[in-house]
């Protein structure tokens, strides 16, 4: 077996050995890179393992030094912090590392990756190494249902969670959804199913994967910096479906994830299920007037489909890509063999994350939507989709990306627009190409853009210019419109975060005395 490159190998004699929690780790030289939130759970398993291990951090940052001494005390060779030590690979015990475990944040280029690669040292990621310790005898072996996808990861892992802890399984989210995939393999009390979130650089580390049912939501051009081109990104993104036991789940409206499972090397008998907001054809989950229905996993599928839930259910406001997140949610649990009604009960229990398509009020006929999560035109588009006249408070980092597709796909619904974002350019030049009659709000005084790159963003300057905003988004929204702050564009350049810029705005709104219905948690 080799990396995704086709020539670092990822396995060795000696490592092939290595794929229960109980094998013969003891001794192996293993170098971690990265010492945040998987760097740190690899290498406390790694020592728990009875490996000897060297962690490596470019950053000699107060809290990696506080993390450093927790893992000497617990037993690491070594740790090394500091620019210099990740320019190489170092050796462990006086000899070269046998193995790589890499954070998924560090790019295949960067130089101690590369000489591991260079010199033939396997690397995997936190995630390859948790898949070959899930079997520890005396626990039970939790099934994985892997996620992944440009767009809307973090809701379908929520909803795939809850939908089997609504069955009575024991079940948790793991993976970049934020919670480290070691740490729940080391749970004490063991798991019936991980619902896995696999980013794409996960998923360029991960080797050996087999899960029961797996799902690539959909595939924008992202991250390319990371990938080198958008053909890897792809690439790593199709890589969920390898070695898929049960069902591979795509996306029937993206062509694309149907070709990417076309040409997966899965297990013997997996199925293609297909999910889509129309109606289904057979071994699809889809709706039916108002109700998601299963017409995959049912006995009588030729001619019939199972009630799976209402797509009231799902909230006040349910935009199509959140009926498809619950529909993609579905049938990976049906391929689990869980009940309709737990994937009903899964989604009346389950709670959207704050910022994702939030109502913020409803009043006066105006909707209020806070979705500062869309960080880029993929996710603001599908946001878009769902309203059919917008009042669009929009703009902020850009990212080098453009605008002419998602202004051309929605000018019809534009209303007006409001504009954020130091830079205001990029928007606002593809909103005159495409969409000359939608006025455009921008306000009086240049921005500044400060915060952006280490400085320090002045909250204030973020907070005025949401008040600003939500007084135009007021004064131009006609009853039946939707105010939606969804800006297709990062936040850091006015504000500290997305939760930041999203925060800003539901306080504006609310200081206006709208009804707030969400509350801030
Ligand atoms: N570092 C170096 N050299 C490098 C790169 C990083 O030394 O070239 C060091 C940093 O100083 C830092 C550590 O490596 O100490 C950070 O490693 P990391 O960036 O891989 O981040 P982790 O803290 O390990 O968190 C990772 C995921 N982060 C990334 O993929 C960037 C988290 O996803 C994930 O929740 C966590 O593992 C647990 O699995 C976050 C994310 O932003 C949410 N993901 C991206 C996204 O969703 O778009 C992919």
């Amino acid at each position: 077996m080799s990396a995704p490159d086709g020539t670092t190998p990822v396995e060795t004699p000696r490592l092939s050995g290595l794929t229960t929690w109980d094998a013969d780790w003891a001794g192996l030289r293993v170098v971690v890179a990265g010492i945040g939130a998987s760097g740190f759970s690899a290498a406390d398993t790694l020592i728990e393992l009875g490996a000897v291990v060297v962690v490596v951090d470019a950053g000699d940052t107060e809290e990696n030094r506080a993390k450093a001494d927790t893992l000497r005390i617990v037993g690491a060779r070594d740790v090394l912090l500091g620019a210099d030590h990740a320019a190489a690979l170092p050796p462990v015990d006086g000899g070269q590392a046998e193995l790589v475990v890499t954070s998924p944040g560090w790019r295949p280029t960067q130089p101690l990756l590369a000489e591991a690669a260079a010199t033939g040292v396997p690397i995997w990621g936190d995630v390859e190494l948790a898949w070959r310790v899930r079997e520890r005898r005396g626990r039970p072996t939790a099934e994985w249902l892997t996620i992944t996808g440009t767009n809307g990861k973090t809701t379908t892992v929520g909803l795939t969670e809850s939908m089997l802890l609504a069955a009575g399984k024991r079940a948790v989210a793991a993976g970049n959804v934020g919670t480290p995939i070691l740490d729940v393999i080391r749970d004490p009390q063991g798991y019936d199913f991980l619902a896995v979130e696999l980013s794409s650089f996960q998923l360029h580390w991960a080797h050996s994967i087999s899960p029961l049912a797996s799902v690539c939501l959909n595939i924008a051009e992202d991250h390319v910096d990371w990938h080198g081109s958008y053909e890897a990104y792809r690439a790593a993104k199709a890589s969920v479906y390898e070695r898929t036991r049960i069902a591979c789940v795509y996306n029937v409206e993206q062509r694309e994830t149907e070709a990417m499972v076309e040409d997966a090397d899965v297990i013997e008998g997996c199925r293609a299920v297909g999910f889509t907001t129309g109606m289904p054809s057979i071994s699809m989950v889809g709706v039916v007037e108002d109700l998601l229905v299963d017409r995959a996993f049912i006995e009588q599928r030729k001619d019939s489909a199972a009630e799976l839930a209402s797509i009231g259910e799902l909230g006040e406001v349910v935009p199509r890509h959140l009926v498809a997140n619950a529909l993609a949610a579905a049938a990976l649990v049906r391929a689990a063999g869980i009940p309709a009604a737990a994937v009903r009960d899964g989604i009346r229990a389950f709670q959207p994350g704050d910022h994702r398509i939030q109502v913020v009020a409803n009043e006066a006929g105006v909707l209020w939507i806070n979705d500062s999560k869309a960080t880029n035109p993929h996710a603001a588009s599908a946001s878009l989709a769902s309203f059919s006249s917008v009042v669009w408070i929009a703009g902020g980092l850009s990212k080098g990306v453009s605008y002419d597709e998602i202004v051309k796909d929605h000018a019809a619904r534009l209303r007006a627009v409001i504009l954020l974002g130091a830079d205001p350019a990029p928007l606002q030049d593809a909103l005159a190409r495409h969409a000359p009659d939608v006025p455009v709000s921008l306000h009086p005084e240049p921005q500044t853009g400060r915060g952006h790159d280490g400085g320090s963003t002045d909250p204030a300057t973020g907070e005025a210019l949401m008040q600003w905003a939500v007084a135009e988004a007021a004064r131009l929204a006609r009853e039946g419109d939707t105010v939606l702050m969804a800006p297709a564009a990062a936040s850091m350049d006015q504000f500290s975060s997305y939760a930041h810029r999203g925060s800003a705005f539901m306080a504006a709104v609310g200081a206006r005395g709208q009804g707030t219905t969400a509350k801030e948690s």
